[in-house]
This record gives structure tokens, sequence and C-alpha cells, in this order.
């Protein structure tokens, strides 16, 4: 790891060891190197050819209920085959030794909580849920649901079944969202870890912890939307990085112990 690297893993690990409060936010990135594909990059293979902005909408689905009924079951294969990464892993470690820690997530895969995450703020849904598209109506997958070539339909209105994730020109559900904003309104440091930072609103909430003079420090290998806001950008991938990161934070916090 290169000293330039060295020292700010050194600085963020002295500002979140001194933290109160850290809130962080995570993108598909943080999901990466557990093998699951990034929103964009997800798009392999057969699915190369489409726009996931266009499939994960109502105008999407409509158009088409089977090829979004398939690629999400595609996609959720994927998330269960997955296992969490040393950086979801770092993350819940993270957690269990900080007075205050809100993880709000733009991930749909469940491996923060796999990794022993306690209370995941899920700002998109669950790809492992399911409802009825019409009326709401909760809806449990069958095995056979899983290589169908068209959604189930509902048993009480006979609409699609749909995942529970927030598509494009949805509303973010609103508990998991002022739960977020309050977070990012009151935490003494600011974590993004993995993510574009294109997609609104939750792309905004680093900008409320910057408008209060938070620390923002982000962990990403390529530059993004946020990284110009960032005060420390940890360019490298959240496996490797955030263990790293953790590592220094637990020595800070052994030397705090020894000094009080
Ligand atoms: C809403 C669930 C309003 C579905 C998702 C114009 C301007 C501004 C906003 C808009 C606009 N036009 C429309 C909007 C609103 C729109 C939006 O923001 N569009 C963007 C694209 C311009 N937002 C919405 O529609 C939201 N709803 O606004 O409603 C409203 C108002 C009134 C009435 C009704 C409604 C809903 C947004 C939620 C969409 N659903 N997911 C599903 O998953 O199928 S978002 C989806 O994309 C993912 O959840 C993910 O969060 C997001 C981004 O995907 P990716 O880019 O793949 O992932 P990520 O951003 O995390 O990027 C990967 C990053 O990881 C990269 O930076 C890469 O460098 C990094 N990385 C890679 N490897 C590693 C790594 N980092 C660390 N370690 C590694 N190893
Ligand atoms: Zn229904």
């Amino acid at each position: 790891m290169n000293e330039k690297l060295e020292r700010q893993i050194e600085t963020a690990a002295e500002i979140i060891a001194a933290a109160q409060h850290v809130a962080v936010l995570t993108g598909a990135g943080v999901s990466a190197e557990s093998g699951v594909g990034t929103f964009r990059d997800a798009q392999t293979g057969l699915w190369a050819r489409f726009d996931p902005q266009q499939l994960a909408s109502q105008e999407g689905f409509a158009a088409d209920p089977g090829r979004v009924w398939r690629w999400y079951m595609h996609r959720l294969d994927m998330v269960q085959r997955a296992r969490p990464n040393p950086g979801h892993v770092a993350l819940a470690a993270l957690e269990a030794m900080t007075p205050t820690f809100t993880l709000i997530t733009q991930n749909v895969d469940d491996l923060h909580e796999r990794a022993g995450s306690r209370n995941v703020l899920h700002l998109h849904g669950r790809i492992e849920r399911f409802h009825c598209n019409g009326c709401g109506l909760p809806y449990t997958l069958h095995p056979q649901d899983r290589d169908a070539p068209m959604p189930p339909t509902c048993t009480f209105c006979t609409d699609y079944v749909r995942p529970s994730v927030v598509w494009f020109g949805e509303l973010l559900p609103a508990h998991e969202l002022a739960e977020a904003q309050r977070a990012a309104g009151t935490c003494d440091v600011f974590l993004v870890i993995g993510t574009s930072g294109v997609v609104y609103p939750a792309a905004h909430l680093p900008r409320i912890a910057k408008r209060r003079a938070a620390p923002v420090i982000e962990v990403n290998p390529e530059e993004s939307a946020l990284s110009d806001m960032a005060d420390i950008w940890l360019s490298g991938p959240s496996g490797e990085l955030l263990p790293r990161l953790l590592e220094a934070i637990r020595l800070r916090r052994a030397g705090q112990a020894n000094v009080s």
C-alpha cells in the first residue's frame, strides 16, 4: 500500500475513533468483491443489452413483465450465491465498537445482515422480498417461481407480483429515508463506500453532513460524483481498505482506553 494511502488511512482512523456517531452510506461497490455485480456492470451476458434503469421501473415492468421478472430472479440467484466480503465484516465490527452507528445502504442484497450488521437502513428495498404490484399484498416466493417465464400473480387481485425494491420514479420508504437524513444531520463523521453517487435522494445524504461540516470520508477505487465533496478519498477496494481502516481504529481506541 502506498505511503499517501497509509497516511490517509491514519487520518481517517483518528477522526472515526474519536467519533460518537458514525454514519455510513454504502452502494453496490461494497458487494462487488462478493461477486455481486454493481448495478451497471451487473449487465453481463444476456443482460448486457438492457439498460438497468429501464428494467428497474414501472414502465419496464409494464412493457415486459417476464423480462423484468427473469432479470430479478437472475440477480436474486447471484445474491444468494454470494458471501459477505471482508468489507461487510469490517463494517459490522465497526458498528459493534461505535457508540452510535447508522448503516444506510442503497443495496437490495442482505450481505450486510449476513456479515453481522444489526440495524441496516435499506433505502432501495430488499430483493429477497416480494409483494403484489397492484394491491401490495406480501408474497412468499415459491421454488417454481425462480425459473418461471412470467411473474407470479397475486392471489387476491391477480395483478403481477414484483420484488420489494424501489424502482426509478418510485418513492423511497419514508421511515428509512427520514432516519438516514436524521443520521446525516447529526453524525460526527459520514463514510461513503462503493457508490457512484448518481442516484437521488440517497446521493444527497453526504451533502447534508458536509453542510454541517461533518467530515466526509469516501472509499472507492474510482472517482465518484461525491469525491469532490469528500474530505478524504481512500482510493481502493472496500474489501481491502475497510479491514485496514478498522485495524487502525482499533489501535487508536486501545490507545485511548490506556490513557483514560
Ligand atoms: C425518486 C433498486 C421521486 C432497484 C435502485 C435527474 C436528476 C436527479 C434525479 C433524478 C433525475 N431524473 C430522475 C431522478 C430521480 C431518480 C434518480 O436519481 N435518477 C438518477 C439515475 C439520475 N431517482 C429515483 O427515481 C428515486 N425515486 O426520486 O422518486 C418521486 C417524486 C415524486 C413522486 C414519486 C417519486 C428512486 C431511486 C432508487 C432506484 N433503485 N435500486 C434495483 O436494484 O433493481 S438504484 C440502483 O442504482 C442501486 O440501488 C444503486 O444504489 C444505484 C446505483 O447503481 P451502481 O452505480 O451500480 O452502484 P453504485 O452507484 O453503487 O456504483 C458502483 C460504485 O462502486 C462505483 O462508484 C464503483 O467505482 C464502486 N466500486 C466498484 N468496485 C468497488 C467499488 N467500491 C468499493 N470497493 C469495490 N471493490
Ligand atoms: Zn394484489
